[in-house]
């Protein structure tokens, strides 16, 4: 008798594990079974700058405070490898995806097998341009074409009641990524509006520090008078800073330099008048995704689209907002 029972006992125990290894009996994804963790799964974008390492900071640790277990994926900029990631997270049920868009095109298929899957899509930091809306619940991230905008009002202003012409030199984001289309296109419809203002180079530095210090000195060699560099990234002006200085130059003031993130190492580069001006972008994303995750795990409605608060900082604004800087 006593062997009967127990036979009857595993046999019960295993298809009880069993169950609950598939999402147990709430036929949802993740965790399911017994605890209620929520397990989100996050393609990050890569570690190519300060903005990046702080955005992947805030996420880990905003996870780690709300009690989320957390699958982080890091695509080094390559979008074959988010899409991997995504994929993945879909064959282990996790209960909701988030990612950072390396680029915004060509999401479509992967997004249609997350809900095909059940698996609600979290867009955080940039933008895909794909039509069909209720592939993803929202977007949480900035405004890219304001973040042009306000830096191309700045120089307007910098240079009102000037007439000689002004030679722009552009660092551009990764190619296309949202934040590069959008602040080059923000950018672009204010200057565009005032004659004196010409971008006469423009080409991309990838988000990052060497490759802005590359195409600066390129810059450096090619374009006869730079008046102004529109950096759309902290790290890329920090770069040209650097080949700006080896060319015997004063950056900041031979050359103004505008540009966008805030970061601490731009703006102790601000503070010293290195760069004269530079357009928030927050990566501190973490908590409020948390907090979208809880609600779109339990089917809540959320906001198709938020906007992160972000302001603008000139050289005396950084000096009294360094002591606190998070990032
Ligand atoms: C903006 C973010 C951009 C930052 C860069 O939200 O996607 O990517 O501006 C980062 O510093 O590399």
């Amino acid at each position: 008798m006593l062997k009967k029972i127990s036979a009857a006992m595993v046999g019960g125990l295993l298809l009880a594990s069993t169950l609950a290894g598939c999402g147990g009996d709430d036929g949802g994804s993740g965790s399911g079974g017994g605890d209620d963790k929520i397990t989100l799964g996050f393609s990050q974008v890569g570690a190519e700058s300060g903005w990046r390492t702080a955005n992947t900071k805030s996420i880990q640790e905003a996870a780690a405070a709300e009690g989320i277990d957390l699958k982080f994926s890091d695509a080094q900029g390559k979008q074959e490898k988010q899409i991997e990631a995504i994929r993945s997270f879909i064959t282990q049920r996790v209960d909701v995806i988030a990612f950072s868009p390396v680029v915004e095109s060509g999401w479509d298929p992967v997004l249609k097998e997350a809900k095909d899957a059940g698996i609600p899509v979290i867009l955080t930091d940039r933008a895909v341009d794909s039509k069909d809306t209720s592939l993803y619940k929202t977007f949480l991230g900035s405004d890219f074409v304001e973040e042009g905008k306000k830096a191309g009002d700045w120089l307007a202003k910098e240079y009102q009641g000037k007439s000689d012409p002004v030679n722009i030199v552009e660092l551009q984001g990764t190619p296309g990524a949202a934040p590069a289309i959008d602040r080059k296109t923000g950018f672009e419809e204010v200057i565009k509006t005032d004659p004196k203002f010409k971008i006469v180079a423009s080409q991309t530095g990838k988000f990052e520090r060497t490759s802005g210090k590359q195409t600066m000195e390129t810059f450096l060699q090619s374009v006869k008078d730079i008046d102004v560099l529109y950096a759309h990234n902290d790290d890329m002006g920090l770069g040209a800073i650097e080949a700006i200085e080896a060319a015997g130059k004063k950056p900041g003031t031979d050359i103004k330099i505008i540009t966008v993130d805030a970061v601490k190492d731009g703006m102790t580069a601000l503070s010293e008048n290195k760069i004269n001006f530079i357009v928030e972008c927050s990566p501190l994303l973490g908590p409020q995704l948390m907090q979208l995750v809880k609600k779109v795990k339990n089917s809540e409605e959320v906001p198709t689209r938020i906007l992160t608060e972000e302001t603008t900082f000139t050289p005396e604004q950084a000096k009294a907002a360094l002591p606190d800087r998070k990032y």
